[in-house]
């Protein structure tokens, strides 16, 4: 069985922005104030260092079954830690492959930012792709290469196309606590941050403020 998908506040690590902090203590912290779902990303590491840092965060969740932790890009990496899911972008491995690989038990992410990109989730094979992470909703200096924004209304649109099609949806790319509600209020099942809480000094404090912005936003829907 594919686990359940709480994609509420979707945590994207960035080791640099947590340093000195090891990530798997912000992690800790961040999952305390309500993070439900993590993802280890590194572009700088080694396939070796990428599979010990996601051992890493998956012996800090230990406690937190119901916490889902994913890994960017790395699919053996994910196979090799026995991680719930794994998301790539439009330039890694083909999704259909990726499946190929992970087999129907674990998650598949997906990276859109217009409607040609979703287009290429919507022509697989129902449950090859589990979500689409729509972004980035402001430019960030986290991805300077993420594109263009889309802004909450684009976000908007593409979500509901992605629900149409029977995707999970989160919203990524220069979200903060102050930010959260109106991405919320878009009808997207998730909003993810990097910096919001990798860069906070107190991450679990961090996850407190985006959570209850996201209540709002939802509630304003
Ligand atoms: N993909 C689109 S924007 C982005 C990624 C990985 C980075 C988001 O970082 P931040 O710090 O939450 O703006
Ligand atoms: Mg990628």
């Amino acid at each position: 069985m594919r686990r359940p998908l709480d994609p509420t506040l979707y945590l994207v690590t960035d080791t640099a922005l947590s340093a000195p902090r090891p990530v798997a203590d912000v992690v800790r912290a961040a999952v305390a104030g309500g993070v439900t779902t993590v993802q280890v990303r590194d572009k700088t590491a080694s396939r070796r260092e990428l599979l010990a840092l996601t051992r890493a965060v998956q012996a800090a969740l230990a406690d937190r079954p119901d916490v889902a932790l994913w890994v960017n890009d790395a699919v053996d990496v994910a196979l090799l830690a026995g991680v719930h899911g794994v998301h790539v972008g439009q330039d890694d491995l083909p999704p259909a492959e990726v499946r190929a690989l992970l087999g129907p038990d674990r998650l598949l992410g997906f990276s859109v930012s217009s409607v040609a990109e979703l287009d290429v989730a919507r022509a697989l094979p129902a449950g090859t792709v589990d979500l689409v992470g729509i972004g980035p909703v402001w430019t960030t200096p986290t991805k300077p290469d993420a594109g263009s924004a889309l802004g909450p209304d684009g976000v908007r649109g593409l979500a509901e196309a992605a629900r149409a099609a029977g995707f999970g949806t989160v919203a990524i790319g220069g979200v903060d606590a102050d930010r959260a509600a109106e991405v919320a209020a878009t009808g997207v099942d998730g909003v993810c941050v990097v910096s919001a809480i990798c860069a906070a000094a107190d991450p679990d404090a961090a996850a407190r403020a985006l959570r209850s912005a996201i209540d709002r936003g939802r509630l304003a829907q």
